[in-house]
């Protein structure tokens, strides 16, 4: 059985969902932020030395860092999700699936940290925000181009992107101005699969 520990209102959320459109089962444990620092618990790092969420044991194996999880579901679940057959598809689902975390998430991250910062937060997230544009307006024309990140079908590469784009929607200046991104951020929710992940993760302020 596959054990998520899970931390609220995280990147974490994406494994429930995966494992919910894999249809595998699962156990959560759940861990709540510090409600000061927004750090997460020191407990977690008894399970992994980094201390961060995700992070999935299976039949005693640790895996931590989201692409990695999300790479070792597809690979149990006999390649559901995972690279599609066309090339052009599967040379674009493996640029998502690492494009996500290694050029998405950095900025819209630190955009969130200066805004904490009292005072100097102000202009420094006004200079962070057209960083965050290049790559909103990238995932926009391709999503204008095709109904997924990879092709025509959902794919791991989705579930990866699901999180900067919200991320995006609640902190980095994503609105109906881009309407191809919004559009297929609200077929994600309206997925059961998603829904079903939400209601067994608790709190997560993104969707
Ligand atoms: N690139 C890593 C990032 C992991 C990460 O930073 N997770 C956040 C959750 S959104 C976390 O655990 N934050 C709490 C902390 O750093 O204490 C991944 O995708 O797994």
């Amino acid at each position: 059985m596959i054990i998520v520990h899970h931390l609220e209102n995280s990147r974490s959320q994406r494994i429930l969902w995966m494992l919910e459109e894999l249809g595998l089962p699962y156990e959560i444990k759940r861990y709540e932020r510090d409600k000061a620092t927004m750090l997460a618990p020191p407990e977690l790092k008894k399970v992994h030395p980094l201390g961060k969420s995700p992070v999935i044991e299976d039949d005693g194996q640790v895996v931590a860092e989201t692409g990695a999880i999300v790479e070792y579901l597809v690979d149990k679940a006999d390649g559901k999700l995972g690279a599609p057959a066309n090339r052009a598809d599967a040379l674009r689902y493996r640029f998502w699936l690492h494009y996500a975390e290694g050029s998405m998430m950095p900025p819209l991250l630190l955009k969130l940290v200066l805004a904490r910062i009292p005072i100097l937060g102000k202009a420094a997230t006004k200079k962070i925000q057209p960083m965050i544009d290049v790559h909103l307006d990238y995932v926009e024309s391709e999503l204008s181009q095709r109904p997924w990140f990879a092709g025509v079908e959902m794919t791991a590469a989705d579930i990866m992107m699901s999180f900067p784009v919200e991320a995006a929607r609640s902190r980095g200046g994503l609105n109906e101005s881009r309407p191809a991104t919004i559009a297929w951020l609200a077929k994600v929710h309206a997925r059961p699969a998603y829904q079903a992940g939400l209601k067994k993760g608790g709190p997560y302020a993104y969707a």
